[in-house]
């Protein structure tokens, strides 16, 4: 929503109370102001605060606006980082993107002044709006990443000149006008983050976005199904897409008799008309008792996550809640799909333990 004000002589920055960073304000005439500000659903108490040239304070104003539309300020679950390509292949590394999507369905966001802080400094402007489910892209070099990936990307602006997404892992914070934190994390470029990305020329991909996935864990994370990634798209298809391209079989059909279901291949990147005995995951004893599973992920499914479930009588199952991720690993062959590696310890006196997978949401 755009406010605008007049007076207010000898005021250099426009703030919203709690917030250290300045609003973009357009002076329309020497004395007169507009400034855009992000909007909750419902009555949103707005305070602005005049800074004079020496940093000082100098005023300070509120208004009640009642926002009664489909556009609001994000929340985390909401706007998420839903890829980074941070190590293009060679030594020019001028294509690199960061993108966000809208995670929600219905609902539009207000992304004005919605920034970056720390390494890479972004504000997106005032009045700035994501769709439901759209995305939006900043990038290193438009002209390089146009090259790169074709025009038409949905580009709302790039890094600094001099900032580059460090090849060794980086923190990334992204924060909404008023200061609150969406997202503070650091990607990684080992194990158990997918070191696909880490100069084999993928990207990484945020796993499940609309589940509000916690982006410091590295098994929210993949490598892109292909190299360069998907800036501005999804590389993913929906568990529905992938039953019409596969014949349209029931969900618990197992119809070439491997014993993975329908749902199991999509998710493991089976083909439900071919026998496959090596699709089922793989557990190992260690001497120490601890067991090793392996699980395949299909790199292009979506809305499912293999959980270590653990029991001592099964009969009674739990998650595996100290289940350790240890590694993804990208397998050869089509479709794109990874080899996960997660580690359970038995509780400490069982007598007996069973472990196996289960593929919640
Ligand atoms: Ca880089
Ligand atoms: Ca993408
Ligand atoms: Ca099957
Ligand atoms: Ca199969």
């Amino acid at each position: 929503m755009t406010l605008e004000g007049t007076g207010w002589v000898d005021v250099r920055d426009i703030r919203l109370a709690g917030s250290t960073a300045p609003l973009q304000v357009t002076w329309t005439t020497k004395t007169t102001w507009q400034i855009s500000v992000p909007l909750g659903v419902g009555a949103n108490l707005i305070t602005l605060e005049a800074l004079n040239f020496a940093g000082e304070m100098v005023h300070s104003d509120s208004i009640t606006v009642t926002n009664t539309g489909n556009i609001q300020v994000p929340t985390p679950a909401m706007l998420v980082v839903s890829e980074i390509y941070y190590n293009p292949p060679g030594s020019v590394e001028t294509t690199e993107y960061i993108e966000l999507m809208n995670a929600s369905s219905t609902i539009t966001l207000d992304l004005s002044n919605v920034n970056f802080a720390a390494g890479l400094d972004f504000t997106f402007p005032g009045g700035a709006t994501l769709a439901p489910g759209a995305r939006t892209l900043v990038v290193k070099d438009v002209a390089a990443f146009t090259t790169a990936f074709g025009s038409g990307k949905p580009i709302a602006g790039t890094f600094p000149a001099a900032f580059n997404l460090d090849n060794g892992g980086g923190a990334i914070l992204l924060r909404r006008a008023d200061g609150f934190v969406l997202h503070s994390f650091e990607y990684k470029d080992d194990p158990p983050w997918p070191v696909e990305a880490d100069g084999d020329g993928y990207s990484l991909v945020l796993v499940n976005p609309r589940a509000n996935p916690d982006h410091d864990n590295g098994l929210n994370w993949r490598a892109s199904v292909v190299a360069g990634g998907s800036p501005g798209g999804s590389d993913s298809q929906s568990y529905a897409e992938w039953k019409v391209a596969n014949g349209n079989p029931a969900d618990d059909d197992d119809l070439d008799g491997d014993g993975m279901s329908t749902r199991l291949e999509y998710f493991l990147g089976g083909n439900p008309a071919l026998a496959e005995q090596d699709l089922a995951p793989m557990i190992f004893r260690e001497e120490d008792g601890s067991f090793i599973m392996l699980v395949a992920r299909s790199a292009s499914a979506e809305d499912v996550m293999p959980v270590p479930q653990l029991s001592t009588n099964l009969a009674v199952w739990g998650d595996a809640e100290d289940a350790e991720f240890l590694a993804t690993e990208r397998l050869s062959g089509s479709p794109a799909k990874d080899l996960l590696t997660f580690r359970v310890v038995p509780p400490p006196g069982a007598l007996q333990c069973f472990v196996r997978f289960s593929f919640g949401p």
